[in-house]
């Protein structure tokens, strides 16, 4: 009887809209809908992306050639990305940041230029449990790092759905892309580097999995590590 059970809810999530992350939190305050966030395809609560190697795969945005207004925050200050809804799909998040060599608003984000300022993953206890902190949250907040050079950036958010992860192309990514200006910053090098897309194949064991059955005994987070400063 598991089964249709499964298909049930399977169902009754497709029912519910997708979420997406129209908004940055700066200072504790809220910007309004896509105003420094790059206006997403999916802004009406369309599918999310799943193909990692398309040119969507950066800020999903092909469809509204979106631009935003360039928010400031300071170096070693906390940003928020928020979404629309409680993120309600088991998963986890990745933050990746891009120095424009400019205008951001004229930025588009490619080459190897992004490197990742922050993640949530999966909580493993060698195949007893699984549990995902970034699933049911309104949005996510970190820092950004105190030793980042001034400038413009993009900051583009992935959440990484993995409720239907068990087949090739299956896991679903909820990304947008804001634009920062950071000020106060110093003189790090962010690394290491990658570009996106490119970042991903799909088959990684954090983006390729069944997180149900049986359950995995540990979670690799996919991509980068964190450059912290
Ligand atoms: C970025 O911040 C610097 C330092 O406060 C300021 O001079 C500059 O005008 C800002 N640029 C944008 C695009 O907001
Ligand atoms: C768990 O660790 C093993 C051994 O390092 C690795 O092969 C496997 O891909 C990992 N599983 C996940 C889901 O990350
Ligand atoms: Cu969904």
């Amino acid at each position: 009887m598991l089964a249709p059970v499964v298909a049930l809810l399977a169902l009754a999530s497709q029912a519910l809209a997708h979420y997406t992350f129209p908004n940055l939190v700066v200072g504790g305050v809220k910007s309004g809908d896509w105003v420094n966030v790059r206006r997403t395809n999916n802004f009406n609560s369309q599918a999310p992306v799943t193909d990692v190697k398309s040119a969507d795969f950066r800020c999903y945005d092909s469809q509204t050639g979106a631009t935003a207004t360039t928010a400031n925050v300071a170096a070693g200050s906390q940003l928020g990305i928020w979404a629309d809804q409680a993120v309600y799909h088991p998963g986890v998040v990745n933050v990746y940041m891009a120095k424009a060599p400019g205008d951001v608003a004229s930025f588009d984000g490619s080459g190897n230029v992004w490197f990742k300022v922050y993640q949530v993953s999966a909580v493993t206890d060698g195949g007893k449990t699984i549990s995902w902190p970034a699933e049911n949250q309104p949005g996510y907040t970190f820092t950004i790092p105190k030793n980042l050079p001034s400038g413009q950036y993009l900051v583009r958010i992935e959440q990484i759905a993995l409720h239907v992860a068990q087949t090739y192309g299956g896991a679903q990514f909820y990304i947008s892309c804001g634009q920062i200006n950071v000020t106060g910053g110093g003189s790090g090098t962010p690394g290491p580097l990658v570009a996106i897309p490119g970042v991903y194949t799909g088959n990684e064991p954090g983006i390729l999995i069944n997180i149900n059955y049986p359950i995995p005994a540990n979670y690799t987070q996919p991509g980068p590590a964190v450059w912290s400063g």
